[in-house]
């Protein structure tokens, strides 16, 4: 189970790989943080997007706690801590554990994994395949979020680019869409909250001594909290693509307030922006719109990567009830009027 920092660790499509895990999660993910009755935490510093989100570990009966942070490792109750440098204790561990036999039950947990994993599977495909939804706002039918990012994250795949998200549903979808073979290919702001944290990362590409492509995945909100990088981008020197993912509105704080409270409240507004004459008015910067649907998106990211230096693809993106719209919420998430149930969960388990 990945947290949302740690895709790529494993492989994506390995057996064992169960996915991220959290308040937004995965279906499979969140399966083996409820279900296991051992936890292994490997170098987590279990701040809320790790696995303090209600939902792990409640049956975990005992922790071993691989970290090179004693606080860190000392985290859980009923923990075994191995600290000191990871590389060097999983080596040791595997040495160990290669004349060691596997427990009984093994082959049924692998098993159980598995059919959530295929699970989740099915239920990502049906979103990244989703036609575009008549949307409110734009008044004709647009990609929803999950479809337009997991085209933005498999062009990335293709040119071999770093990925940045921004806070927001933007990076709540990203991790649970990105399919990493390795780390170091996808960079959130892990948690902290911080909006400009996308279009920021791929400023500071431009200090590298051997700079990588990279594209930052912003929202509207997220983009205009630091415009700014446009111009200091061209200054510097970047070369990578800001894309921005508009649904007119803050729709990670709509999502809460529908959530807890059954409506949405001042988290939209009824300004247009054209983020491709904002964005295309300083100079060196090539602007594009993203199109409506999946082939107009990739021909503007196509069009984006060509330029030699920084450009900005506008997506309009649909936002509402649609169950194709999301990827969902698979845990409970410490926040609001949900900590008394959520934090009265934690303290039952006593781990
Ligand atoms: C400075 C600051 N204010 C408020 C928040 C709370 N917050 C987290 S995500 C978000 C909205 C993000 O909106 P946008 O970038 O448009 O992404 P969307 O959720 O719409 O995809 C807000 C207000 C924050 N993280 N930082
Ligand atoms: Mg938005």
């Amino acid at each position: 189970m990945l947290s949302p920092g740690s895709t790529g660790v494993l492989p994506d499509a390995h057996a064992q790989n169960m996915h991220v895990g959290g308040s937004k999660g995965s279906i499979s993910g969140n399966y083996a943080m409820a279900e296991a009755d051992l936890l292994i935490v490997i170098g987590s510093r279990a701040v809320c997007q790790a696995d303090c989100s209600g939902i792990g570990y409640k049956s975990a009966q005992a922790v071993i706690n691989i970290n090179g942070d004693l606080a860190d490792a000392m985290h859980y109750n009923r923990t075994l801590a191995l600290v000191g440098d990871i590389t060097a204790v999983a080596e040791r561990l595997a040495i160990k554990l290669e004349t060691a036999s596997t427990s009984a039950n093994k082959s049924d947990w692998l098993a159980a994994c598995a059919a959530k994993k295929a699970e989740w599977g099915a239920y990502k495909r049906a979103r990244f395949e989703a036609a575009p939804i008549r949307d409110d706002v734009w008044q004709r039918p647009a990609l929803a979020q999950p479809a337009a990012i997991k085209i933005v994250a498999d062009f990335a795949r293709e040119i071999g680019a770093a990925k940045f998200f921004d806070a927001g549903d933007v990076q709540a979808n990203g991790f649970q869409i990105v399919e990493d073979d390795k780390t170091g290919d996808t960079f959130t702001e892990s948690g902290a909250s911080y909006m400009g944290f996308a279009a920021s990362a791929l400023l500071a590409s431009a200090l590298a001594d051997n700079p990588r492509y990279g594209i930052a995945f912003t929202g509207d909100g997220s983009f205009m909290m630091n415009p700014q990088i446009l111009i200091d981008g061209i200054e510097h020197g970047v070369r990578g693509m800001i894309v921005i993912f508009d649904n007119r509105r803050m729709a990670a704080i709509t999502g809460l307030q529908v959530a807890q409270y059954g409506a949405g409240f001042r988290t939209n507004d009824g300004v247009a922006v054209d983020y491709v004459r904002l964005a295309g008015s300083v100079s060196g910067v090539l602007a594009v719109h993203g199109g409506w649907t999946a082939d107009e998106l990739k021909r503007a990211l196509k069009a984006a990567y060509a330029h030699d230096g920084l450009s900005v693809v506008h997506v309009p993106v649909y936002c509402g009830e649609h169950e194709l719209a999301g990827l969902g919420a698979w845990g409970q998430w410490n926040v609001g009027n949900w900590c008394e149930d959520v934090q009265r969960t934690w303290m039952e388990q006593d781990l």
